[in-house]
C-alpha cells in the first residue's frame, strides 16, 4: 500500500519541500510539498532524480577493496580495520599532513556529515584539508572574515522586498540560487518585477535568468572588479551615496581613494561595456529606494575573485542597503553552529599556515584544493600520499582535471566514501558506500542562513537504505575512533572519550540543543515555549520564521567592532587588477586568437554526478561549446561542427553550438563531462560523455588572494577538429 510522506530535496542549496510518495521502500512519485513555506510547491526536474538514484543499479552498496581493476566485496569492520591501518601507517612514517582529507559539495548539503565532519578532520589532525569550496564560495568567505571578522557571515540579498536587484555573474533561474536559499526563483523573480521592482544581470552570457530581467548587460569576463570600482566612482564623485546613514564603518577615505582613478572611461573598452552604461548602472543603484547587488559564482571564482566580493558588499554599504530591509541582509536561523565560534573569533583564521606544494593560504583550517595535486606530486616534508575523498570528484571538478587524476593514482592509499565508483573514486583503494537523498533525515544546517527568509524544517528518512550501507556521519565517526585508537595510549583515551562523547551528542543531540539554545528555541526551561526539534518533527512542511530582520550592525556595536570597508590585503590586492587593466588595454587593440573560456549549468544538472539518471542527460547534447557567430565564423565553424578545444594543458573536443547569446570573444563550456573513463561504473553516463572543462581549465589560474581556482574566463584556442 503505498502512502505519502513530507521530504527535502538534499541537491541543491533551495532545499525544497516534497511530498514523496512511497509504496514498501520504493520511490513512486516526487512532487513540490505545496505546504513548505520558502518553496511552496516549488521543485524542479532533478527532484525525479532522487528516486532513480535511490534504485540506481550502479550504486555501491557495500563496502569494496580494489584489486588491480577488480573490486571485491569486503565486511564493514574489515574495510574500516584497513582504511585505519593504512592511513596510520602513512601518518607514522610521514606525519599527520601527509593525509589529505577533501569534502565535496555534497557534504555541505548533510547536516549529519557536516556535524561529524569536524570530528574526522580532528582525528586526522592535518593541515592539507580542502572542500570543495575553495572552487566556489571562497573569495566570499574570505572578503566576510576581513570585513566582518566572521567567514561566515554571508550576506544575502532581501529578495522579496528590494526595488532593485543587480545580479553579477550569477544564474539563478538554471541553479536554483546559490548563497542565497530561494526556492522558486523564476516566481520570486516574476514577483518581484509584478511589483515594480527592476532585475538587472551583468553577464557575459545572455542567460536564462538575463531572459526574465528589465536589462543584461555583457561584461568580458573577469572585468567585474572595475564596473565596481567605475560604479563607486560615480556614485562618491556625483554625492549618491548615503554617507549621512552610513552605519560605524571604518575606511571610506581609502575607498574614495582606490576608486578615483577608475573613471567610466578608463574601465569602460577593457570590460566591453559602454561608459554611458556604467554610469546608468550606478545612477539607477544608487537612486533606488532599496537595491541589492547579488553576486555569485562568476564573480567568485574568478582572477579578482575576493576584490569582487567585497567590492560589491561596498557597493551595498555605501548605499545605505546592508543590513536593512531590501539591501543585503543576514539570517538568523533556529540552529546556528556557527555562532559561538563567532563569538570566539574562531571564525577569521587566514592565512596561519599555506599548503606544501602551492603555497596557498589556509582560511579556517582549510587550504585550496588548487593546490592538490602540487601537494601530492611535490616531495617534502608535508607531502599528501594518501587521501580521504568524501563525496567529491576533483577528478572532474578541479582545474587540470588530468594532472589532478595522475596525482590521486600515485598515492600510496586512498579511501573514498561515496555512492559511485566515478572518474575520482575508481582511482580509491577502499571505497565506503553512505546512504543518500531521502534516506537519512534532513535539517538545512548550512542552508537556512542563507536563506532570503528565516525559517527552519526538520525531515525524517522517508526510504531505507540499501542494507549494505551506512549513513556518512557513523562512516565518520567510526573511522574518527579507529584512527585515534592506534595512537598508543593518550590515543586509546582520546577515543574513549570520543566515543561516550558521540553516544550522547549523536547528529540529532547536537542539532536539538542548538536549536533549544538559538533565537527561536525554548532555552533551558522545559516549560517554555518556542522552537524544538520536537516541535519541527512535529510539522515536516517546515515553518517560516518570518522575514529577515537587521542585527549584525547591532551586534557588532555592542561589541565595539566596525564594518571595515577597505582591509589592508584587499587594497593591495588592487594593485594586482591595476596590472590586468593595464595588460588588457594593450590586448585589446590586437586580434587576440585566444578567447576566454566561461562555464554554463544545465538545468538537469547537478556537477559531475546526476549524468548516470538517463532522464536527466536523455536528448539533445548537453556538452557542447557555445561561440558567438562571429568568433566561429573566422574560424571556419558552423552550428554542430566538431570543434577542438585547447589550453596550455590540454584539448577536449565538443560540438560547437553558434549563438549570439555569448559576447564576441567568450566561449561558454558546462562543466561536470568527461565520463566514459576506464574502471568507472556509470553505465548511463559512460554512454554519454561529454568533455571536461576542468581538462582544459589552466590550475595556473588563481584569485591569487583567497587562491580560489580561477574557473571563468581563462584563454582558450578554438578550431575545427
Ligand atoms: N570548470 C568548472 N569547474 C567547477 C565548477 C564550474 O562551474 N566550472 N563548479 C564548481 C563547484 S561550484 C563545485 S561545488 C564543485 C563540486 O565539486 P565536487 O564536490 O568535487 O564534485 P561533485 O561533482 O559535486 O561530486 C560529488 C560527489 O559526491 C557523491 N555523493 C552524492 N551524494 C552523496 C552523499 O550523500 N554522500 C557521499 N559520501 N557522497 C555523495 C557523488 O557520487 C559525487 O561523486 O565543482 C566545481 N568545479
Ligand atoms: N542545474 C544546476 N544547478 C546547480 C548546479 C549545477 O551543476 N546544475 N550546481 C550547484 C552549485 S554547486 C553551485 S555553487 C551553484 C552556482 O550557481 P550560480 O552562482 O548561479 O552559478 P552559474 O549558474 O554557474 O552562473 C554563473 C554565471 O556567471 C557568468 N559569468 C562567468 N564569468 C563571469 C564574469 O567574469 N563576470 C560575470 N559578471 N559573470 C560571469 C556565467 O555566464 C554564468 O551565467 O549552482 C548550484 N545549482
Ligand atoms: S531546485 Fe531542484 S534540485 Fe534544487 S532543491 Fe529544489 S528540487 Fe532539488
Ligand atoms: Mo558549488
Amino acid at each position: 500500500m503505498s502512502n505519502v510522506r513530507f521530504g527535502m530535496c538534499p541537491l541543491c542549496e533551495a532545499s525544497c519541500g516534497l511530498e514523496v510518495e512511497i509504496d514498501s521502500n520504493r520511490i513512486v512519485s516526487v512532487m513540490g510539498d505545496a505546504l513548505d513555506p520558502m518553496s511552496r510547491g516549488h521543485v524542479c526536474a532533478k527532484a525525479h532524480a532522487l528516486a532513480d538514484i535511490h534504485n540506481d543499479p550502479d550504486r555501491v552498496t557495500s563496502p569494496m577493496r580494489r584489486h588491480g581493476t577488480a573490486w571485491q566485496e569486503v565486511s564493514w569492520e574489515e574495510a574500516l580495520d584497513e582504511v585505519a591501518d593504512r592511513l596510520h601507517s602513512v601518518r607514522t612514517r610521514h606525519g599527520r599532513n601527509a593525509v589529505g582529507l577533501y569534502f565535496g559539495n555534497p557534504t555541505a548539503h548533510s547536516h549529519t556529515a557536516l556535524l561529524y565532519g569536524a570530528t574526522l578532520l580532528g582525528a586526522l589532525g592535518t593541515r592539507s584539508y580542502y572542500t570543495a569550496n575553495s572552487l566556489d564560495g571562497l573569495p566570499r568567505m574570505l572578503a566576510s572574515a576581513l570585513m566582518y571578522g566572521a567567514a561566515t557571515l554571508i550576506p544575502i540579498p532581501d529578495l522579496d522586498r528590494t526595488n532593485h536587484l543587480l545580479i553579477l555573474g550569477a544564474n539563478p533561474v538554471v541553479s536554483n540560487g546559490s548563497l542565497m536559499v530561494a526556492p522558486g526563483i523564476r516566481t520570486r523573480l516574476q514577483e518581484l518585477r509584478a511589483r515594480g521592482a527592476r532585475v538587472v544581470v551583468v553577464d557575459p552570457r545572455r542567460t536564462e535568468t538575463a531572459a526574465l530581467a528589465d536589462e543584461h548587460h555583457f561584461i568580458r569576463p573577469g572585468g567585474d572588479v572595475f564596473l565596481l570600482l567605475s560604479m563607486l566612482h560615480v556614485i562618491l564623485a556625483e554625492g549618491l551615496d548615503r554617507r549621512g546613514a552610513l552605519p560605524s564603518v571604518d575606511g571610506l577615505s581609502p575607498i574614495e581613494t582606490a576608486v578615483e582613478r577608475y573613471t567610466p572611461e578608463r574601465v569602460a573598452d577593457a570590460i566591453g561595456m559602454s561608459e554611458e552604461t556604467i554610469r546608468v548602472l550606478a545612477r539607477s543603484f544608487a537612486q533606488a529606494e532599496h537595491a541589492v547587488c547579488y553576486g555569485r559564482l562568476g564573480a567568485c571564482t574568478q582572477s579578482f575573485g575576493t576584490l569582487c566580493c567585497w567590492l560589491i558588499d561596498v557597493l551595498n554599504i555605501v548605499t545605505g542597503n546592508f543590513d536593512r530591509g531590501g539591501g543585503a541582509m543576514f539570517p538568523r536561523p533556529a540552529a546556528d553552529v556557527s555562532a559561538p565560534l563567532r563569538r570566539l573569533g574562531l571564525t577569521n583564521n587566514f592565512g596561519r599556515w599555506r599548503s606544501h606544494g602551492r603555497s596557498l593560504p589556509e582560511l579556517n583550517n582549510e587550504v585550496p584544493v588548487g593546490s592538490l595535486a602540487a601537494d601530492i606530486e611535490t616531495a617534502g616534508p608535508d607531502q599528501v600520499r594518501a587521501l580521504v575523498l568524501h563525496a567529491g570528484n576533483p577528478v572532474l571538478s578541479v582545474p587540470n582535471g588530468r594532472r589532478v587524476e595522475r596525482a590521486i593514482a600515485s598515492l600510496e592509499f586512498t579511501v573514498a566514501i561515496d555512492i559511485y565508483i566515478n572518474e575520482s573514486t575508481r582511482l580509491a583503494d577502499v571505497i565506503l558506500p553512505p546512504s543518500f537523498g531521502l534516506e537519512r533525515p534532513q535539517y538545512p544546517l548550512l542552508f537556512a542562513p542563507m536563506a532570503v527568509r528565516n525559517y527552519a524544517k526538520y525531515v525524517d528518512a522517508i526510504v531505507e537504505a540499501p542494507p549494505g550501507t551506512r549513513h556518512d556521519w557513523e562512516i565518520m565517526r567510526d573511522l574518527s575512533l579507529r584512527m585515534l585508537e592506534r595512537r598508543g595510549a593518550l590515543g586509546r583515551v582520546a577515543a574513549a572519550g570520543t566515543s561516550a562523547v558521540s553516544r550522547f551528542l549523536e547528529p540529532e543531540d547536537i542539532l536539538s540543543t542548538a536549536i533549544r539554545l538559538g533565537p527561536y528555541g525554548r532555552g533551558l526551561n522545559p516549560l517554555a515555549k518556542g522552537l524544538s526539534l520536537e516541535s519541527l518533527k512535529a510539522n515536516p512542511h517546515g515553518v517560516d520564521l518570518g522575514p529577515l530582520t537587521p542585527w549584525l550592525l547591532d551586534f557588532m556595536r555592542a561589541r565595539k567592532q566596525v564594518v571595515d570597508l577597505a582591509p589592508r590585503p584587499l587594497l593591495e590586492d588592487l594593485a594586482r587588477a591595476q596590472a590586468w587593466l593595464d595588460a588588457s588595454t594593450e590586448v585589446a587593440a590586437v586580434e587576440s586568437s585566444e578567447l576566454l573560456l566561461i562555464g554554463r549549468r544545465d538545468p538537469r544538472t547537478n556537477n559531475s554526478w546526476l549524468h548516470n539518471v538517463d532522464a536527466m542527460t536523455r536528448g539533445r547534447d548537453r556538452c557542447t561549446l557555445v561561440i558567438h557567430p562571429g568568433d566561429a565564423a573566422s574560424r571556419g565553424i558552423e552550428n554542430g561542427t566538431r570543434v577542438r578545444v585547447g589550453s596550455k594543458v590540454g584539448n577536449v573536443e565538443v560540438a560547437a553550438e553558434l549563438s549570439d547569446e555569448v559576447m564576441r570573444g567568450v566561449v561558454s563550456l558546462p562543466h561536470g563531462w568527461g565520463h566514459g573513463r576506464t574502471g568507472t561504473k556509470l553505465s548511463v553516463a559512460n554512454e554519454r560523455p561529454g568533455a571536461s572543462a576542468n581538462d582544459i581549465i589552466d590550475d595556473a589560474w588563481l584569485d591569487e588572494l583567497s587562491g580560489c581556482s580561477v574557473l571563468s574566463g581563462v584563454p582558450v584556442t578554438v578550431e575545427r577538429a
